[in-house]
């Protein structure tokens, strides 16, 4: 199978930006939203030929934007030699061959764009395997003879009538086919992980996990805490592919650092499915360290963006030390005071400077310190919210379901002793 989006030749590809202003956007957030598109687009390897913002009521169903506009924008394009026209939002697959239509080119979204990235980011075979399921999905239902970017690929030059027909047929069960052969093998790596992450466990070291919106310098903080050598880059998703290194705090506790995949407004829910299995070390954690880059001018927004998708995996509820970085490129403390009064207990710091670093590692320390209890627990599988209550709340170190009640030893915190309290077998 072919990647998604076909290999570039040596020019770097000219792309025009479209965004649009709903009734319930306002218009300095398409603006936001488009020099972010832009960063992305350059991370692909693009080079920005201009963009243009439409104002209107709700998306046009045939054309997402107004016709008009559309051939306003098609016109611009073809005097500057535009070879992709990249919009905000996502696009249906009629939209989108609509606009291909009028525009004379290639015609890409958003979510298609970060998906892109992702595949040139991917490293490892999880990474890419996480990322070509994420691909196929958004593919699939896109696949019709008309879709342009594949038959060329193949440079077949589109069937008729029901040849056609048959060939989609074919197309759609290989993809079919392929994602399942993928979600299969990506089970078999998370349950690898689990085993690693169970042998971690019994070493009993508490888990934190850093997160944070793309670009935030979340592995420069890893670096500079654990010396790790995660590349630290001023692009986006750097970082994909989670790494863990051991921190020892001047407490002499130990405590686990895991840095893994930046968020970022409008993830593609596909992507964040995806990449599961790489986020079970954000779900696990004991603690989370959020960090934002309190230098940006939507630090506020970023921080939200961060959530949801936390939110999303099911890590919403987590402790998490809040992290104000890169204070040293901050210009006047307007925006570092408004957040601190909403996150009273942040730490601010400079993660190149070292400025408040020590300041953080003492909060770890003060917030990982309520020790873990650690429990033999006999819950019989009838008591299934129960079971599930323990996934969200403790680390289960070891698991067996046969027999009539599942066994578990796991560490809780301790505050929800009571809660597990009739299903004790041994508590250490
Ligand atoms: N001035 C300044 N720059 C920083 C600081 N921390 C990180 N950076 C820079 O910000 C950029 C992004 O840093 P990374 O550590 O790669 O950010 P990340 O959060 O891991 O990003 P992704 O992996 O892409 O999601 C790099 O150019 C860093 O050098 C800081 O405290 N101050
Ligand atoms: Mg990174």
């Amino acid at each position: 199978m072919k990647a998604l989006i076909e290999t570039r030749n040596t020019r770097p590809e000219k792309v025009f930006l479209v965004g649009v202003e709903l009734k319930s956007r306002n218009g300095a957030d398409v603006r936001e939203l488009l020099a972010e598109l832009s960063e992305l687009a350059q991370t692909a390897g693009a080079e920005i030929a201009g963009d243009g913002i439409q104002k209107m009521e709700t998306p046009n169903a045939a054309t997402f934007i107004g016709k008009g506009k559309a051939e306003e924008f098609a016109n611009f394009c073809r005097r500057h030699d535009v070879d992709t026209v990249i919009f905000d939002d996502e696009l249906s697959p009629a939209q989108s061959r609509n606009l291909e239509k009028i525009f004379g080119c290639r015609v890409q979204d958003r979510t298609s764009l970060i998906l892109e990235i992702f595949a040139q980011r991917a490293r490892t075979r999880e990474g890419k395997l996480q990322i070509e399921l994420a691909q196929l999905q958004y593919l699939l239902p896109r696949l019709t003879r008309f879709w342009s970017h594949l038959s060329r690929q193949r440079g077949s030059t589109g069937s008729i009538g029901g040849e056609g027909e048959s060939q989609l047929e074919a197309d759609r069960r290989k993809i079919s086919e392929r994602i399942e052969k993928i979600s299969r093998d990506l089970n078999l790596v998370r349950r690898r992980r689990e085993t690693q992450r169970a042998g971690r466990q019994r070493s009993q070291w508490p888990l934190a996990s850093i997160v944070g919106y793309t670009n935030a310098g979340k592995s420069t903080l890893l670096n500079a805490l654990t010396g790790a050598d995660v590349m630290a880059k001023d692009i986006l998703f750097a970082t994909l592919d989670p790494t863990t290194r051991r921190l020892k705090l001047p407490t002499n506790q130990n405590v686990l650092l895991t840095d893994t995949v930046g968020f970022i407004r409008k993830l593609p829910h596909g992507l964040v499915e995806a990449f599961k299995a790489t986020l079970e070390e954000v779900v696990q954690a004991d603690l989370l360290v959020h960090v934002v880059d309190i230098s940006h001018p939507q630090a506020e927004e970023q921080i939200a963006a961060v959530n949801a998708v936390l939110e999303e995996i099911g890590a919403g509820e987590k402790s998490t030390i809040m992290v104000f970085n890169k204070l040293d490129k901050l210009n006047g403390n307007s925006a570092l005071n408004r957040l601190q009064e909403k996150y009273p207990h942040a730490v601010g710091i400079s993660a190149t400077t070292g400025e408040g670093v020590s300041h953080l590692l003492a909060e770890l320390g003060t917030q990982l310190k309520p020790k873990r209890e650690f429990l033999e627990l006999k819950i019989p599988h009838e008591q299934s919210a129960v079971i599930a209550k323990l996934h969200k709340v403790g680390q289960v170190i070891e698991r067996r379901y046969h027999g009539r009640t599942a066994k578990f030893k796991a560490r809780i915190p301790p505050h929800f002793h009571d809660e597990f309290a009739p299903f004790i077998a041994k508590a250490e």
